[in-house]
């Protein structure tokens, strides 16, 4: 089993210019790993816990160096000299930290510990990270995810001109990594075009590199998507179909769904996403309820399982608690998966893993604050994603990912997986 020379972390930042954790793990044999974590802005309340140094003097309270002080210290006194494997050393770390949501430590230091050593133990046997991942959840890669990309933002991404955050298209006539980019590049400019002509604004980008104009609705934005794949010369639905992220927790309060000029309950909130489906082409409909909503989940599960993945990300927050919920409820059919939101990668192999179990399908998701590290690519394949999300294809810490899908495509020769894929849990 590897053992650990030493842990050595730096305070970074994000593509947001907030600070985040960057980890180096080396190994006695001389390997090493470096790894970086990306930070959400619309957090699920269930996340474990984004250690912060709340310093006002230092970029609004948002400083890692507790965090980092943390790996220096505690940590790095703790495991150098050990030899672990992925389970032990996520294991050793989540009992030394000893709280249930990683307060003590952070879940940014405990992860980029954990991904760096997977780094880190992938170098020092001369394997790809995409198998060192692959062999720490027990699985073989069969398929490259096909990705969900980033065209309009709204919400807690865009400054909420429009209460939901994210219309993402799903290239689905794709049949390679390549082919996604043409067809997204081709969308993109499109809707950028559009963008110009229809509100007069110039092409300015929300946080994950998507276009926010000030659409007057929900259904304008969505009715812009479609115009955009049509403007491309593409077939709606057939060539490329939508993703929607409700993020609904965020416009969520005590006495309903506060959805513009809109107030609606629970019903009347799967009445509107119902119909959303009916008159647009959505394949994946993330958080479409709020997270604490379980009451009417099972019901929006019922009324449109088959038409679209009903994908939970701050219902779940990759935890596996709510997930062994969520499936003996009926809940939804299909996890986002997002390792930062439960803190280790041994925890986010047993999300899936339960998630794979129940029949659901796994999309393997960035955050909102992301960095250059391209280490999402390599998950999403070694742990068979069916879809993974990372933005828009504008920026540099979102195109490290695509890029690095481009190189795993070429190595491995694997295919995209098969469209249209239907989750079992219906
Ligand atoms: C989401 C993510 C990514 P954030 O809600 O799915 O789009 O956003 O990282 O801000 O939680
Ligand atoms: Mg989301």
């Amino acid at each position: 089993m590897p053992t650990i020379r030493s842990l050595s972390a730096l305070e970074i930042l994000d593509s947001r210019g907030r600070p985040t954790v960057k980890t180096t793990v080396e190994l006695d044999s001389g390997a090493f790993g470096a790894a970086s974590v990306p930070s959400g802005a619309s957090t699920g309340r269930s996340e474990a816990l984004e250690l912060r140094d709340a310093d006002p003097k230092r970029y609004q309270g948002l400083g890692c160096l507790r965090a980092v002080a943390n790996v220096n210290g505690e940590l790095n006194d703790s495991l150098a000299g050990r030899s672990f494997d992925q389970a032990a050393l996520d294991r050793t770390m989540i009992e030394l930290d000893g709280t249930a949501s990683k307060a003590r430590f952070g879940a940014n230091a405990l992860l980029s510990v954990s991904l760096a050593f997977a780094r880190a133990v992938a170098a020092e046997r001369k394997a790809p990270l995409y198998r060192q991942f692959a062999g720490i959840a027990g699985l073989t890669p069969r398929t490259l995810p096909r990705p969900t990309i980033n065209l309009f933002s709204g919400g807690k991404h865009a400054g909420g001109q429009v209460p939901i955050q994210d219309v993402l298209i799903v290239p689905a006539a794709a049949r390679t990594i390549a082919e996604v980019l043409e067809l997204a590049y081709a969308v993109y400019r499109a809707a950028a075009d559009l963008a110009k002509r229809r509100y007069g604004v110039r092409e300015l980008t929300a946080d994950e590199g998507g276009l926010a104009p000030p659409f007057a609705s929900v259904e304008a934005m969505l009715q812009d998507a479609v115009g955009a794949i049509e403007a491309a010369g593409l077939r709606p639905g057939t060539d490329v179909a939508l993703a929607l992220d409700v993020a609904s927790s965020h416009f969520y309060h005590r006495d309903g769904y506060h959805l513009g000029e809109r107030k609606l309950d629970g019903s009347g909130m799967i009445a509107f996403l119902a119909d959303l489906v009916e008159r647009y082409p959505v394949v994946s409909l993330e958080d479409g309820l709020a997270e604490d909503d379980w009451s009417h989940w099972p019901q929006l599960h019922e009324r449109l399982a088959g038409r679209t993945l009903i994908l939970g990300d701050d219902l779940l927050c990759t935890n596996p608690e709510r997930i062994r919920r969520a499936v003996s409820a009926r809940a939804a059919d299909a996890l986002l998966l997002k390792v930062n939101q439960v803190g280790t990668l041994t925890e986010a192999a047993e999300a899936a893993s339960l998630a794979r179990a129940a029949g659901w399908q796994v999309t393997v998701s960035a955050r909102s604050g992301e960095t250059e590290d391209d280490w999402l690519a390599d998950l999403s394949v070694g742990w068979n994603g069916d879809q993974i999300k990372v933005g828009s294809i504008t920026q540099s810490e979102r195109l490290a990912k695509y890029n690095r899908l481009l190189e795993i495509d070429r190595e491995t020769g694997l295919g995209l997986v098969t469209w249209p894929q239907k989750a079992g849990n219906g």
